[in-house]
């Protein structure tokens, strides 16, 4: 899974990222720089499962941040260069300032995520108007593409987030190629002051959000960055002095999660225990090709454990003589803690 980190300069991205990853970048990246980190996703189960199987290696779940350079100030769109770097992103985590800016400036996270959206808009609107335009000349006002386009274009714009629009898989599908921005999950984040770093986020921004099909979460990105530099021992009083029972990283990545429809299943082995992240509603085959695309390709059937089968019976062995061992074949769809060994011949 990959997140790219936007907003208007000055928010707290880079200050997020690094709190994120625990990475130190120094300040914004220059239009031609992006900054790009990972995390392990905290899984209690795969701790658990670990444990219990005591492999060689245990893997979590990784997720992928991209820090880019965002538009200088309102309507000046986004670099080039970070519209590159943000072409292959899951989703969008926008970060607005919530906290009294250097010069006094105080903030305003609910304009600012209404200004950032019609940026995504607008680059939307430009890229459906030169399509437009050329299916024109080539072909005139005819075609299915055309009028599909003609109706994201009325759409947009109204100032209309495509986000909002009820697609097919089939136009889901085809409007793929065209990367469209507005069309990316949204995860508002609003960058609060210390003192607000335990509190939900705005009202108004719940609100702004809510209207664009977007999640808003707040949280305090120098806070956050201070946690991620304590040792783990010491993390529980200094979250606890701040109203705090966990970091962000964790409310950020179920945030996440849950704006993305995904869920983890495992493989469980002596070699490793391992968390792979899918879609809801995924085939066995499509989360086979997760581990490598010949279980894809090759899939025959898979043996289905769930997590929590398989912690009540404590052994594999024990779970498969309980009868809690299934075999799915291709329709199956995979749910969240399920333990896969597939099968498949190439
Ligand atoms: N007071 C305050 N300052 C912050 C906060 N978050 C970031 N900053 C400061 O705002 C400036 C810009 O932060 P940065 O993360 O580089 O923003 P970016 O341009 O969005 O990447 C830096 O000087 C940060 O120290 C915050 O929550 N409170
Ligand atoms: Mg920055």
């Amino acid at each position: 899974m990959k997140a790219g980190l936007v907003g208007f300069a000055q928010s707290g991205k880079t200050t997020l990222f690094n709190a994120l990853t625990g990475l130190h970048k120094a300040g914004t990246p220059g239009r031609a720089h992006v900054n790009l980190g990972a995390i392990k996703v905290p899984d209690p189960r795969v701790d658990a499962l670990s444990k219990i199987v005591k492999p060689r290696k245990t893997t979590f779940a990784e997720m992928v941040f991209v820090d880019v350079a965002g538009p200088s100030g309102k309507g000046a769109g986004l670099p080039a260069e970070s519209l590159r770097a943000l072409a292959e992103v899951d989703a969008f985590c926008l970060v607005v300032r919530g906290f009294v800016a250097a010069d006094g400036t105080p903030p305003d996270a609910a304009r600012d995520l209404r200004d950032f959206d019609a940026e995504l808009v607008l680059s939307d609107l430009d890229v459906v108007e030169k399509r437009l335009d050329r299916l024109r000349k080539e072909h005139g006002k005819t075609g299915a593409e055309y009028h599909e386009l003609e109706r994201l274009h009325g759409h947009l714009e109204s100032g209309k987030a495509l986000r909002a629009m009820r697609w097919s898989d089939a136009e889901e599908k085809e409007m793929a190629h065209f990367g469209f921005l507005s069309r990316r999950p949204l995860l508002v984040v609003v960058n609060v002051s210390e003192e607000a770093a335990a509190q939900p986020a705005p009202e108004s921004v719940e609100v702004a959000a809510r209207e664009r099909t977007a999640e808003a979460i707040a949280l305090a990105a120098p806070v956050e960055a201070e946690i991620a530099e304590l040792d783990p021992a010491d993390q529980p009083e200094f979250l606890q002095s701040l109203g705090l029972t966990e970091p962000a990283r964790a409310r950020f990545v179920r945030a996440a999660y849950k704006l993305l429809d995904s869920i983890s299943f495992f493989t469980v082995g002596e070699d490793e225990v391992k968390a792979w992240t899918i879609r809801r509603g995924d085939r066995a085959p499509r989360a086979a090709g997760r581990i490598h695309s010949d279980l894809e390709r090759g899939f025959v059937k898979a043996e289905v454990i769930h997590y929590g089968d398989f912690l009540a019976a404590g052994s594999e062995a024990k779970a498969r003589h309980e009868g809690k061992l299934r075999v799915e074949g291709k329709e199956y769809v995979v749910q969240d803690g399920d333990i896969l060994h597939v099968r498949f011949a190439v």
